[in-house]
């Protein structure tokens, strides 16, 4: 066996350090342990189990999958709900013309005299209509009766002989007032229409003088000359009017005023 050398002790301990912090050259050289020859020591007891490691880092990602198989067509569903109603359409073309119709029946010519006399003729009605009118109005706002005589009180203006054509136009005269009851009743119209004097039937157009009725019947006893009349004012009073009071005064005929026609219960 060969001899061994004894291997320098490395005592660190002698380990010289100085007043620097700094080891000594020459006595860290002598650490060195030499193994040649030496014999294996017995196998040492199994150690304990560690703790388990840390998570390691996520991988990198994964390459792209294939495409699957399309998957066949399903059966048909239920119908659904109708829907809301939709827009108006657009107006269609317009059809094609039809057929031309037959001819008319030929024309009359215009006879146009016989029918300006028509129209002539119509303007007469239309006076006589509207003239029957105003009588009407006049007769529901001034017709008065007696037991023998119907009176109006006619409230137009018109001279005396124009007043006469009217009343006698209507199927009467101007009123001849021929007793006190007659005379009495004819004043109280007078004065409930608001008026002063109206033109009555009676004159003296044919003799000065000698008045008569106007339908030329004599005067009777009866008379109602307001006093100092008639007086034949002028030399131009030759018709009658009364005034509200019931009196008469000669006037001149071509005067205008209201006037009062009388008619005949039974001449209808
Ligand atoms: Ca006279
Ligand atoms: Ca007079």
């Amino acid at each position: 066996m060969k001899s061994l050398e004894k291997p320098p002790v490395c005592n660190p301990m002698l380990t010289h350090v100085d007043h620097l912090g700094k080891k000594s050259q020459a006595e860290a050289t002598c650490c060195f342990v030499s193994l040649e020859n030496s014999t294996k020591g017995e196998e040492g007891e199994k150690g304990v189990k560690g703790a388990p490691g840390r998570p390691g880092r996520m991988g990198p990602p994964g390459e792209i999958g294939h495409l699957g198989v399309k998957g066949q067509k399903g059966i048909m569903g239920h119908y659904g709900k109708i829907g809301p109603s939709g827009v108006k359409g657009v107006k269609g073309d317009m059809g094609d013309a039809g057929s031309r119709g037959p001819n008319g029946d030929p024309g009359v010519p215009c006879e146009c005299t016989p029918l300006r006399k028509i129209i002539g003729e119509m303007d007469i009605l239309v006076t006589q209509l509207s003239n029957e009118l105003k009588f009407i109005k006049n007769a529901v706002a001034g017709i008065k009766e007696t037991d023998s005589k119907v009176y109006l009180l006619v409230k137009e203006e018109k001279r005396y002989t124009d007043a006469e054509v009217y009343c006698q136009g209507r199927g009467g005269h101007l009123t001849m007032p021929k007793d006190e009851g007659a005379n009495a009743a004819i004043a109280g119209y007078i004065t409930e229409a608001g008026l002063s004097r109206v033109y009555i039937g009676i004159n003296d157009i044919d003799r000065e003088g000698h008045f008569t009725y106007v339908d030329n019947s004599p005067m009777s006893t009866f008379s109602k000359w307001r006093e100092g009349e008639p007086n034949n004012a002028y030399d131009d009073e030759d018709c009658a009017e009364m005034v509200a009071v019931g009196d008469w005064t000669d006037v001149a005929c071509h005067s205008t005023m209201y006037f009062v026609c009388e008619f005949d219960k039974d001449s209808g």
